[in-house]
């Protein structure tokens, strides 16, 4: 990996997930190139959907002979981006990543994905911490070393990555002993942190912070972090536990993160569908706003351990930063393409699928790609599905995650269809 991306050009154009793996692991990219060579912060765009031939016009037009992408599990549905490629400028796209990879593996010349993952069931350690563990020896000053060290920790807690980096976490949980209050700073020894003990844990406030961005703004949103954490001076997790500082880009984070609790509170007792299983339930919510999909069924899981989650977002509108970064790219194309990637953009008739479980069940991921719609991990996945196809998506995805339920619980049976 350090390999891979030591040699990235000047030239080259970073994409992201949108969740806080993504947006971590592509500032600490861009942190690297930058300390390495790179005169310039690398030009980013982050995004949860599959890309479409539009984001490597775009990125063609932006000048750009290289795309790397970071936590982009869209690759695996992106077959109108990577036909895209194979006629454009762009020599090269290397994927950073650790989702399982579809059963059909992706044959393309210009697709290089890094993946230590690729043919396992369980992922064990997020994108943020395989590249952290490429690049820290590379820090300019320790002041930088602990800064990122503190955001990968963040990054870890965030994707749920904890088990399989348990001596960093412990690391950074020993050095802000007096923050943690609860039950981790007591299991610095044999035992082992797990992801919900520390996302019930002083964590979660950090993991929100990195969250809010994309919940209240979208894509705009989560680039304007990732400007403002290479463009600012270096933090540590002190700074965001202690709640006294006032760099730029925390102040800002915290005045989103108010925003997304208000936001929560308003739409949390809502469910639309509540299937009952012989343990546990599923159940589908529904969510206002068009970036409210991962962030919530992850709240919901962490309350609900036994659920399954299911939560639906529709994408019939933007957040007005996120509208304007739209259009301002749009200027890459050509005018027909600019009216097309608009309205797809825009007036998007599709709904967003998220879906959760906190205990043994199906494989989500493989479920969703069985579908059609999405992927993911076996206990996290996504999916995106046009209005007019969302009704009978959701009684298949129903009918199978009951279905494999049924065969390791037993039966189970629908109640309360509202
Ligand atoms: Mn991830």
């Amino acid at each position: 990996m350090k390999q891979e991306l030591a040699s990235l050009e000047g030239s080259c154009g970073f994409f992201g997930d949108a969740d806080p793996d993504g947006l971590i692991s592509t500032f600490l990219a861009a942190s690297f190139t930058q300390t390495i060579r790179f005169a310039q912060p690398p030009t980013a765009r982050f995004t949860r959907s599959p890309l479409d031939r539009f984001d490597i016009l775009i990125a063609e037009g932006m000048g750009f002979r290289q795309i790397a992408g970071f936590d982009l599990w869209q690759v695996y549905q992106s077959d109108e981006a990577l036909e895209q490629l194979e006629e454009s400028s762009i020599t090269k796209l290397v994927v950073f990543d650790h989702h399982p990879s579809p059963k059909q593996p992706l044959f393309q010349r210009r697709l290089l994905i890094l993946n230590p993952y690729l043919k396992e069931k369980r992922t064990s350690r997020c994108v943020t911490d395989l590249i952290f563990e490429a690049i820290h020896a590379n820090a300019k000053t320790s002041k930088q070393d602990r800064f990122w060290r503190d955001l990968d920790a963040i990054g870890i807690v965030a994707d749920r990555c904890v088990e399989g980096s348990q001596q960093l976490i412990k690391a950074v949980v020993s050095d802000y002993r007096e923050f943690f209050t609860g039950t981790l700073a007591n299991l610095l020894d044999e035992s082992v942190i797990t992801s919900q003990l520390a996302n019930d844990s002083e964590f979660r406030r950090a993991v929100d912070l990195f969250w809010a961005p994309y919940f209240v703004e979208g894509p705009a949103g989560v680039l304007e972090t990732y400007r403002g954490l290479l463009e600012n001076e270096p933090f540590d997790l002190r700074d965001i536990l202690s709640e006294e500082s006032d760099h730029p880009v925390l102040s800002r984070l915290g005045t989103l993160r108010k925003e997304m609790s208000a936001r929560i509170k308003k739409m949390y007792e809502k469910p639309r569908r509540v299937v009952e299983l012989p343990e546990g339930r599923i159940v589908v919510f529904e969510v206002d706003g068009p970036y409210q999909e991962a962030y919530t069924s992850n709240l919901i899981a962490d309350a609900n351990p036994g659920w399954i989650v299911v939560v639906k977002t529709r994408m019939n509108s933007v957040s007005d930063s996120t509208r304007n970064l739209l259009i301002s790219d749009s200027r890459w194309l050509d005018e027909k393409d600019r009216e097309e990637f608009l309205s797809r953009r825009l007036g998007m008739k599709t709904i967003k699928y998220s879906v959760r479980r906190r205990r043994p069940g199906p494989n989500l991921g493989r479920i969703l790609m069985d579908l059609g719609v999405g992927g993911g991990h076996p206990e996290a996945a996504g999916a995106v599905v046009a209005e007019e196809a969302a009704g009978r998506f959701e009684n298949m995805l129903v009918d199978r995650i009951m279905e494999e339920t049924r065969a390791i619980q037993g039966l189970g049976q629908e109640i309360n269809a509202e």
